[in-house]
């Protein structure tokens, strides 16, 4: 494992990108600094073209070309320099970077910088500035980075090696001319014709393959078509080049791509060859049949030799399924005496467990595709079954309808699928697979066939035997009617592209789900069974499962928290009782951070809380803020759970008067690798520690989900 420093230092290399912004991101807050603080004196204006009105007072060498340079040479300079993966750059197709400054003012900015007193360079004119930015970024680095403060090492001081003189000219030359771009360039950003992606060989394809898919289908699919994050397909990626797309892997973006070459989750190399990876055709991955999944489906404790009543004096309805994630187990915790009572061997990555209807069974599914069943009766809480259901997977649910129409507590289950694109219903108590049903469909709005629609949330209605499953690329809620699996009737709703998680109001009628990529909930009324509203609330919302209260100025809310903003938005949720206010977002409070993943509350506790896992600031990433339910206009309170890690989802003990946060650590970092941190929720007082847990993630408390209570 690299040290840290190593691995900033290597940043230099790999972004090459972000050279240009941190020292001239620059840009935004020097200007406004320096606005304030004195006169700008002098500036030269060198090259022709930029129209920055400021006099010229001096020359240096090296003296830049006289004559600006044509479009398609300046488009192709920056285009090789990979600028626009971390900078925003205008007039530059697809330059929308948010890692290093952004670039907009480039020219105004560092003249603004030159006349500044921190400014130690040597350059005083604005291109001077510029090129010493990129022949030596370390000079002077910029203060205001979009994730926070820029830093040393970021900009790589090899992009003067990997630009010819006239290339890097030309950015030059651009760049002074900013805010008024000097060249009108192409509007898409085209990869030269017959440009071929970069060799691989067998082994280094195999393996990127498989980084791919534990890393980052999760995100762009496996097709990479796109959905929570952007579609990685080579008529976009051979575009951006290797450099480029390496700086993203290895920094992440604000927007919520995880920096996986920072946290060391990734080598340098390993980020540079997933660069490589993602230029050439995706893979196409295999199919299951239901046969196949028969083939790994396995009992190991019937049903008819169960327990009928519970093995132990424990309070199992205070349980908690808690997720090692990079152990592929889940502990199962006494919530009362906060003992482990038992680790389950699960599989790959559990990504989320469900209860069962009447709370005995916890299922969980890995990413693998794997579903486990878990009898909290036995003696020693275990798995009585097991079943894959498809290769990757996130969600899972039960049958809980129990009405007029059937009894259908703790009888099936569904498995909502990644890769294969499908969802499956099994046996409820023995996980047998009994149905498969693909998701390849058409897109609601255009249309067009989808060969990736995948199963994202689901849900069971408490109306009718129906699970609610959202698929996610074609933004379609399908109402799956489970009362005869082998012929399950299938309403189709249209909703919105990318739908992702989501969960019930207070009523437990209405279900709310994220279409994260295009900045929306969208509510489904299940009594109905229609779409009543698309709610635009913040850029990328996630809510989990979501927090409903009782608001003091608009009633019954539901609120989300942001992945692309610091933000809380709450949507009114009673259209009874508070009509005004129904299916709009009546609150804002803003955060400490964006990259929040989750949110959680409970009817007994006074606060909402919140995290922010995916913010690029190490300490915002393990702190959690409380918002006070009685004055909800800001957090009332920040702190850091941990001194590693991330601070990452949160659930209520049953009585909801303790919270659990899970630290997400380093399975191969002894110390570090994961606990949880038990609060007090009333006083916010620290209770407990559960430590040298191995990368804890979702908690699930067995009363809380078998109730929907959040
Ligand atoms: Fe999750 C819920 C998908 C990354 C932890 N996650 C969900 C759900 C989906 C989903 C569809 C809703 C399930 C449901 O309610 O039926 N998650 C995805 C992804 O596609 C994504 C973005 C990338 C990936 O490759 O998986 C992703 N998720 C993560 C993480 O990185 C987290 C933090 C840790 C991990 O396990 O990888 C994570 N996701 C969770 C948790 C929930 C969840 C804890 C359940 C929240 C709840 O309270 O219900």
């Amino acid at each position: 494992m690299k040290q840290p420093e190593e691995r900033f230092l290597w940043l230099g290399v790999a972004v090459a990108a972000v050279a240009l912004g941190v020292i001239l991101a620059v840009a935004g807050s020097i200007f406004t600094r320096t606005a304030a603080v004195k006169e700008v004196p002098v500036v030269v204006t060198a090259t022709p073209g930029p129209a920055t009105g400021v006099e010229k007072v001096a020359e240096v060498t090296p003296k830049p070309e006289e004559k600006p340079a044509a479009p398609e040479v300046v488009a192709a300079a920056f285009q090789k320099g990979g600028c626009g993966a971390c900078h925003t750059i205008p007039g530059v197709a697809n330059a929308q970077g948010t890692i290093g400054p952004d670039l907009s003012k480039m020219g105004e900015v560092a003249q603004e910088r030159i006349a500044a007193g921190d400014y130690q360079g040597k350059a005083t004119t604005a291109e001077e500035y510029i090129r010493e930015s990129i022949v030596e970024p370390d000079v002077y680095v910029a203060p205001d980075c979009p994730g926070g403060p820029c830093q040393k090492g970021l900009m790589p001081a090899t992009l003067a090696q990997i630009l010819s003189s006239e290339e890097l000219e030309a950015i030059v030359g651009y760049l002074a001319g900013l805010p008024k771009p000097t060249a009108e360039m192409p509007a898409e950003e085209v990869a030269p014709a017959g440009l071929e992606p970069p060799p691989l060989t067998e082994e280094e394809f195999a393996r990127a393959t498989q980084i791919f898919f534990d890393r980052c289908a999760g995100c762009h699919g496996v097709l990479r078509k796109g959905a929570t994050g952007p579609a990685l397909t080579p008529d976009r990626t051979l575009a951006k080049g290797t450099l480029a797309l390496q700086s993203i892997i290895f920094n992440g973006t604000p927007r919520g791509m995880p920096d996986w070459g920072k946290q060391g989750i990734l080598t340098e190399a390993e980020t540079e060859l997933m660069a490589k990876f993602v230029q050439h055709e995706p893979p196409a991955p295999p199919e299951m049949s239901l046969g196949q999944m028969k083939e790994s489906w396995k009992v190991f404790v019937p049903p008819e030799q169960r327990p009928t009543a519970p093995q132990h004096n424990r309070n199992w309805q205070n349980f908690f399924s808690v997720t090692l994630r990079d152990a592929g187990q889940v502990a199962i915790i006494d919530g009362d005496t906060k003992e482990i009572v038992n680790i389950v061997d699960t599989g790959y990555a559990v990504h989320i467990s469900r209860m069962s209807a009447t709370g005995r069974y916890v299922y969980t599914i890995g990413r693998d595709g794997k579903a486990v069943l878990i009898d909290l009766w036995l003696e020693r809480p275990d798995k009585v079954a097991e079943a894959r259901a498809c290769y990757d997977a996130r969600s899972i649910e039960v049958s809980k309808y129990k009405g007029e129409l059937g009894d259908f507590y703790d009888k099936y289950a569904i498995v909502g699928c990644y890769w294969p694109p499908h969802f499956v219903i099994l046996n409820g108590l023995t996980l047998e697979p009994l149905k498969v049903v693909s998701t390849r469909s058409y897109t609601y709005d255009t249309e067009e066939y989808h060969p990736e629609p995948r199963v994202a949330s689901i849900v069971a209605s408490h109306f009718k035997p129906q699970w609610i499953v959202n698929v996610k690329e074609t933004g379609q809620v399908w109402l799956v009617d489970y009362s005869e699996p082998d012929n399950p009737g299938i309403k189709m709703i249209e909703a919105e592209r990318f739908l992702h998680d989501g969960g019930w109001d207070a009523s437990g009628r209405y279900f709310l789900v994220a279409a994260n990529q295009r900045d929306k909930v969208a509510v489904i009324d299940a009594k109905e069974e229609k779409l009543i509203a698309l709610v635009e609330t913040g850029k990328t919302p996630h809510p989990g499962r979501g927090a409903n209260f009782v608001d003091p100025e608009y009633g019954p809310v539901w609120c989300t928290v942001h992945l692309g903003e610091p933000l809380m938005a709450c949507i009114g949720t009673d259209p009874e009782g508070h009509p005004q206010y129904a299916w709009k977002v009546v609150r804002r409070v803003e955060l400490l951070g964006g990259g929040s993943l989750f949110l959680k509350t409970h009817p007994n506790s006074p606060w909402i809380w919140v995290d922010h896992v995916l913010n690029p600031d190490e300490k915002i990433q393990r702190s959690v803020c409380v918002i006070a339910k009685e004055d909800p206009t800001k957090t009332a309170r920040c702190w850091e759970v941990a001194d590693y890690g991330r601070a990452v989802h949160m659930e209520y003990n049953q009585d909801g008067d303790e919270v659990w946060v899970s630290v997400w650590g380093q399975k191969d970092q002894p110390g570090k690798t994961g606990e949880l941190v038990i609060y007090d929720d009333k006083t916010l007082e620290e209770k407990a520690r559960i430590k040298d847990l191995i990368t804890p993630t979702g908690k699930f408390n067995v009363y809380n989900t078998t109730n929907d209570i959040y």
